[in-house]
């Protein structure tokens, strides 16, 4: 009798992952989240180790994220894993960079094909190594049949350039004859975008302490939630994802309650 009181502290500070997970989905979970997975290079200085060792530090909590959220019932994961800027960085940082994909997926494809997630990919891929875009095309075909998590990695994504990119095939389209002006509506256009069949992000999370979008989907954030935090991307853990989503599960509460 004694000694559950004295097992049992504050039951909401004490309480396991496990029994975090169970409560909050107890409520709905977002159906998209997106992550701006910032920090990787600062988290290394700060250990004095090689940029590139905060970005395989940073493949780990990839890993993890997916886990859980494939675990939560998110229906789909998009991840900023490389953006159409980071080609400005060092050469041997971006090589180092874009072997990741290979060694992330040689390790852990049978891991997502076995939690029936589904990997894909959007971005410009003319310009990606093809050893790279050979791992990834091998992670699409062998998940393809999976219906769990989607679980989308944005690489050598920009925003302006797919809005562009969308304006330039609708144009060709209104000339063809395949569209007619009257029937482009937002709908419409977004069937343009490299997100043509997910559903716009219901949340968005930026780690490392940045609080901008940085050419990061900026057509499907408009109605998302956005989640900022100072915690560097190599130490997101699971609470981490627990406490946005806990974040975003408040302030629909509050929005509903209006
Ligand atoms: C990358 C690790 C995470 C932090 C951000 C930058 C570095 C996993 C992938 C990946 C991509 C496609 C795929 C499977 C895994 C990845 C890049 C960078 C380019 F099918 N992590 N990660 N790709 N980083």
């Amino acid at each position: 009798m004694f000694k559950k009181f004295w097992l049992r502290k504050n039951p909401k500070d004490s309480s396991t992952l496990q029994d975090k997970i169970e409560e909050i989905k107890k409520m709905p979970v977002p159906n998209h989240v997106a992550i701006i997975m910032d920090g990787n290079g600062r988290w290394a200085k700060k250990r004095a180790l090689p940029r590139i060792a905060g970005h395989h530090e940073g493949m780990k909590v990839v890993r993890k994220t997916t886990m859980l959220a494939n675990k939560l019932g998110i229906k789909t994961l998009t991840l900023y894993a490389f953006s159409t800027e980071n080609w400005k960085r060092p050469k041997n940082e971006v090589e180092y960079i874009m072997r990741l994909p290979e060694e992330f997926l040689g390790t852990f494809l049978p891991e997502l094909v076995e939690n029936n997630v589904q990997v894909k990919m959007m971005g410009y891929k003319n310009q990606l190594p093809v050893h790279t875009m050979h791992a990834i095309e091998k992670a699409i075909e062998e998940t393809k049949h999976n219906n769990g998590l989607v679980l989308n990695f944005a690489l050598n994504y920009g925003s302006r350039s797919e809005i562009l990119d969308a304006v330039k095939q609708v144009l060709n389209d209104c000339n063809n004859g395949i569209l007619k002006e009257t029937e482009l509506d937002e709908k419409a256009f977004s069937s343009y975008m490299m997100t043509a069949n997910f559903a716009d992000p219901d949340l968005l999370i930026r780690t490392s302490g940045e609080i901008r979008l940085s050419n990061f989907m900026l057509w499907q954030l408009a109605y998302s939630e956005l989640w900022f935090t100072d915690v560097l991307w190599p130490d997101f853990s699971e609470e981490h994802l627990l406490e946005a989503i806990e974040t975003f599960q408040n302030r629909q509460r509050r929005f509903g309650g209006l």
